[in-house]
């Protein structure tokens, strides 16, 4: 089997870069290891900037998205006890975010390249990739129990953190940055309202916690738990009084319901430099991490989206490589700015071990600053609505 850009995960990343280079005319096979139920079932992100909505429409794919997404024109930060909102829309010069599930976007493309006949391989996990300096990578996966090879002109890893792309890279070509938080993410789906409508960022002295819905019935809800703790160890009492602690203000009541699912996740920074190399190019989270508090790690996989569906035409298209040969150099630019403002985020929000009063002093500082001073807000606003595309 032959095609001319192979890519590996069928993630936001993998499936958008697939549906825009069919659009495109450009031919793709998508490999991924898991079950197209799985990968439509997995609870994820949540929140999407206004340039992701945008990309969506104008790629055919935002029809759902506009009828269902529940539009946010500010978010609530708690802290001292106190809701204090911010304006993003105004902030932001008319921006807004669009809650939206992960999983509804997998799902709407898989739908779109389902239906325009298009190759997604589920159940195939990539073992390795062969010749990405060469003229003819190969792409080796197992399905069924047996090993198949697919032959392609370009790979896109679009394989997410724990892939096999980033690995098929020799020795001493990628740097690496990162950054491990000391805490983790316990994450619940409820069948519950969400108590306000906005999403809510509570700052608390037992550590930090996130209010953030799924449709008007079901809340999504988040608390900063130590690294090593089990889901099992965390009862649903346990879960809603902290909910309830952490989140308090004055008029808000939180609204409890059956807890349909519970996980941990850990929280890093991580970007490698470059994202490509001979015929591999790197896209979303195979390339890059952010802590989950900015909401950005899917808007990030988008963008870099972007600038590679738009140098892949230009190659096929007009037989210049120009832009595919700057995709790293561009990428990269928006996301150490995306980076800097999740990690930013991640460290005024929550609990280190070990903080003395002085840096709680400075996270409330900061806090107030973002939420009383506009220019301060200015910056988070447009940082939450999304930084501009270059391409
Ligand atoms: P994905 O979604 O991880 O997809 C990678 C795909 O590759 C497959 N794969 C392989 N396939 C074949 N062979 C192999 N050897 C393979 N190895 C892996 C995997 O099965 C998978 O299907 O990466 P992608 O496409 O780059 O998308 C990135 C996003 O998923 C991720 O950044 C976001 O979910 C992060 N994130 C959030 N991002 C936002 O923009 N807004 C949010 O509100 C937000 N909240 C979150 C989040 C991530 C979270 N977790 C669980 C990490 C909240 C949480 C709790
Ligand atoms: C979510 O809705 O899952 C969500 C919202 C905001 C975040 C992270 C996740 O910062």
């Amino acid at each position: 089997v032959r095609t001319q850009v192979g890519i590996v995960g069928a993630g936001p990343a993998g499936l958008l870069l697939s549906h825009l280079l069919y659009r495109a005319g450009i031919e793709s096979v998508v490999i991924e290891a898991r079950s197209r139920d799985h990968v439509e079932q997995r609870q994820r992100a949540g929140v999407l900037e206004q340039g992701t909505v945008e990309t969506l429409i104008a790629a055919g794919v935002g029809e759902r998205l506009q009828r269902e997404g529940m539009v946010h024109e500010g978010i609530d930060f708690r802290f001292d006890g106190t809701a204090h909102r911010i304006d993003v829309k105004w902030l932001s010069g008319g921006r807004v975010v669009t809650v939206y599930a992960q999983t509804e976007i997998v799902r709407d493309l898989i739908a779109a390249r389902v239906g325009d006949g298009g190759v997604i391989l589920f159940a195939s996990e990539v073992i390795c990739i062969d010749d990405i300096d060469g003229d003819t990578p190969v792409i080796r996966f197992r399905h069924d129990g047996s090993e198949h090879t697919l032959a392609c002109e370009y790979v896109a890893g679009c394989d997410g953190f724990r892939g096999v792309c980033r690995d098929a890279i020799p020795e001493g070509v990628l740097t690496t940055y990162r950054r491990d938080y000391p805490f983790a993410w316990l994450g619940i789906l409820a069948e519950a309202p969400p108590g306000s409508h906005e999403v809510i960022y509570a700052y608390h002295d037992n550590g930090f916690a996130l209010q953030s819905m799924r449709s008007p019935r079901v809340s999504r809800l988040y608390l900063q738990c130590p690294l090593d703790d089990d889901a099992v160890d965390w009862s649903d009492d346990r879960i809603w009084s902290e909910l309830h602690a952490r989140l308090a203000a004055d008029g808000f009541a939180l609204r409890e319901g059956p807890i349909t699912q519970k996980a941990i996740t850990g929280m890093r920074s991580f970007v490698v430099e470059p994202m490509q190399y001979g015929r591999m190019f790197l896209a979303g989270d195979a390339a890059h991490i952010v802590p989950p508090t900015g909401a950005k790690g899917l808007n990030a996989a988008v963008g870099d989206v972007r600038v590679l569906a738009a140098g892949f035409e230009e190659f096929y298209r007009r037989g210049k490589s120009d832009l595919l040969a700057r995709y790293s150099d561009i990428a990269l630019r928006r996301i150490w700015k995306v980076e800097r403002f999740a990690a930013s985020l991640c460290t005024m929000l929550h609990r280190f071990d070990g903080d003395d009063a002085f840096t709680r002093r400075m996270q409330l500082a900061d806090l107030a600053m973002i939420t009383s001073d506009p220019l301060a807000g200015m910056i988070y606003a447009n940082n939450y609505a999304g930084l501009p595309f270059e391409v």
